[in-house]
């Protein structure tokens, strides 16, 4: 049955498109556990002695995106870890090898209610990373330089991701153009 199995929804959308800004007011009001592959593999790299670091730092940096062996595991780790059963799995899958690596692993495992996308252009996603980094956020990838190459990446690797869910008729858009709390009056509709 579908309940032996864990619940999911992925969370796509360009660097600061708010991914992790909404996933926190799901958390706080439906409930689920929120897992950013990003915030875990930067949790990794930091760890001391962990054999990935370097390579870790070196993907974040140039904005590509890091092997699905290593990805694919922190998630299920931490899904084990959380002894819960329902997830918003935030900027994952990526690419064409998260995707199948994830199938491969995780494929019957879970139920995957759907992935929620949040659309977001360009010059605004830029501008937030970038006051982001201004205000001190400390990550490697909030300088123009990265921002390039992340943007480059999510069109090129991200999108076919994003069209493939859709053709499955999977994908719930919103617009995230407007307020976190605007956002998230949208967002709301789709957990209810
Ligand atoms: N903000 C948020 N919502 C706003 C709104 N509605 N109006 C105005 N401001 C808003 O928000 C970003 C900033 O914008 C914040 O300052 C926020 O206050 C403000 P946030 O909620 O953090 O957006 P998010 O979409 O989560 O942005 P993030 O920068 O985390 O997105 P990325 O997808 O670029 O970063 P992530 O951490 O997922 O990945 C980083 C890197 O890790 C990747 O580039 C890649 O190298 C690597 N990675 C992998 O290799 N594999 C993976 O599976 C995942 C990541
Ligand atoms: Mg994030």
């Amino acid at each position: 049955t579908m309940s032996d199995k864990y619940n999911i929804a992925f969370v796509l959308g360009g660097p600061g498109a708010g991914k992790g800004t909404q996933c926190s007011k799901i958390v706080e009001e439906f409930g689920y556990v929120h897992l950013s592959a990003g915030d875990l593999l930067r949790e990794e790299r930091a760890k001391l002695g962990s054999e990935f670091g370097e390579l870790i730092e070196g993907h974040i940096k140039n904005g590509t995106i890091v092997p699905v062996e290593i990805t694919c595991s922190l998630l299920e780790r931490a899904m084990k870890d959380s002894k819960k059963n329902e997830f918003l799995i935030d900027g994952f899958p990526r690419n064409q090898d998260n995707l199948e690596g994830w199938n491969k692993q995780m494929g019957d495992k879970v139920n995957l209610k759907f992935v929620l996308f949040f659309e977001c252009p360009l010059n605004v996603c830029t501008q937030r990373c970038l006051d982001r980094g201004a205000a001190g956020s400390g990550r490697a990838d909030d300088n123009m330089e990265s921002l390039k190459k992340r943007f480059n990446t999510y069109m090129t690797a991200t999108m076919p991701i994003i069209e493939h869910y859709e053709s499955l008729d999977l994908v719930r858009k919103i617009d995230a153009t407007q307020s976190p709390d605007e956002v998230f009056e949208e967002v709301k509709k789709l957990f209810t």
